[in-house]
């Protein structure tokens, strides 16, 4: 059977910690692109050269040519520029939208059959902008945030309870950024609920609403102790579990941005919610019950999504 095959678009920092652990996981052939010429051949033969030392066989390539994705079983999207000094928000929006258009249009071309994971920020909308701009069904591309959110809260959870980070599962919802939505009633230790813990006086209450808000700030904290740029091992660590659950097979259920059809009571719009990722791409969308504080969370989260969105439509009006 032919190994499969992964095109990275963007071999910034998350592109090449995704080339490495792609290569690790022996996912498959890694196929690196990015406009900026040397950074892919260059990332690409570097990794390559560590798989001796490893002991994995990938075949890694790099280049500045979207033909060399033709054909991926999967896509992965970090490509795009970070928000600079004196730059608006508005201005990111733009100018990664046009990024995304070029990517999606490069997809529908040469691997229309593909399952496509966006990264870029703000990502709730790029990830939108890339669907709409690929054609591809919107239970094909989806976008990172959540399993990233989820690891950041369970780190800090297991640091706290001083127990096995494998043993904590934690729920984030919502849209990525502020008003994304740490759910503490569907995290839990082996099962245990959160709120039980606080109960059983393994926490304070106040002390986990410190935790849900480190995590809320989770992308800050980093960006600020780096300085020169954002989070890059965790993001591309999360952005593999996604790709590994496609290629594999696996359903793991996964806290994604998905393109919603009148779940959660929104149609049309892609917003952090657990889904079932197996060979058929998103194969199920998971509507829990949320309690009224936690619905009201939300419904703020999807508003500020949807403000993002309008925004994303003027600019391609050209208003
Ligand atoms: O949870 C999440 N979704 C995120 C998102 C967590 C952390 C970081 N997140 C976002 O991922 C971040 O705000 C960025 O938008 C992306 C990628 O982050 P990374 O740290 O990898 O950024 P880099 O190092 O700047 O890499 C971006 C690369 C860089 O090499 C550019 O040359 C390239 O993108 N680039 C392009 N590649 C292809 N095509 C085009 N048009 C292009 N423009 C820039």
């Amino acid at each position: 059977m032919a190994r499969k095959k992964i095109a990275l678009i963007g071999a910034g920092q998350i592109g090449g910690t995704l080339a490495l652990l792609a290569g690790l996981k022996e996912l498959g052939d890694i196929v690196m692109f990015d406009v900026v010429d040397g950074v892919p051949q260059g990332k690409a033969l570097d990794i390559a050269e560590a798989s001796p030392v490893e002991g994995f066989d990938a075949v890694y390539s790099g280049g500045s040519n979207y033909a060399g994705i033709k054909g991926a079983d999967v896509v992965i999207v970090t490509a795009g520029i970070p928000r600079k000094p004196g730059m608006s928000r508005d201005d990111l929006i733009s100018t990664n939208a046009k990024v995304m258009d070029a990517v999606g249009a490069a997809i529908k071309k040469h691997c229309p059959k593909a399952f496509v994971i966006c990264i870029t920020n703000p990502l709730d909308v790029m990830v939108y902008v890339l669907q709409q701009a690929s054609g591809l069904p919107a239970n094909r591309v989806v976008g990172m945030a959540g399993v990233l959110d989820s690891a950041r809260f369970r780190y800090f959870l297991a640091e706290e309870f001083k127990v096995s980070v494998e043993d904590v599962t934690a729920f984030v919802m919502g849209g990525h950024g502020d008003t994304m939505v740490p759910l503490t009633r569907y995290s839990t230790v082996a099962g245990i609920p959160v709120p039980d813990l606080v109960k059983m006086g393994w926490t304070t209450k106040e002390k986990l609403d410190a935790i849900v808000q480190r995590t809320r700030d989770g992308g800050a904290e980093i960006v600020n102790l780096l300085k020169t740029g954002s989070a890059f091992y965790a993001p591309a660590a999360s952005a593999i579990q996604m790709a590994e659950s496609y290629l594999k097979d696996k359903r793991r259920v996964l806290p994604c941005a998905a393109m919603l059809n009148g779940e959660y009571g929104v149609k049309g719009l892609y917003v952090g919610v657990p889904v079932v990722i197996g060979a058929g791409g998103v194969e199920k969308v998971v509507e829990i019950d949320l309690n009224k504080a936690e619905k009201a969370m939300f419904d703020k989260s999807v508003a500020a999504v949807r403000g993002l969105i309008d925004v994303v439509r003027k600019l391609q009006r050209g208003e």
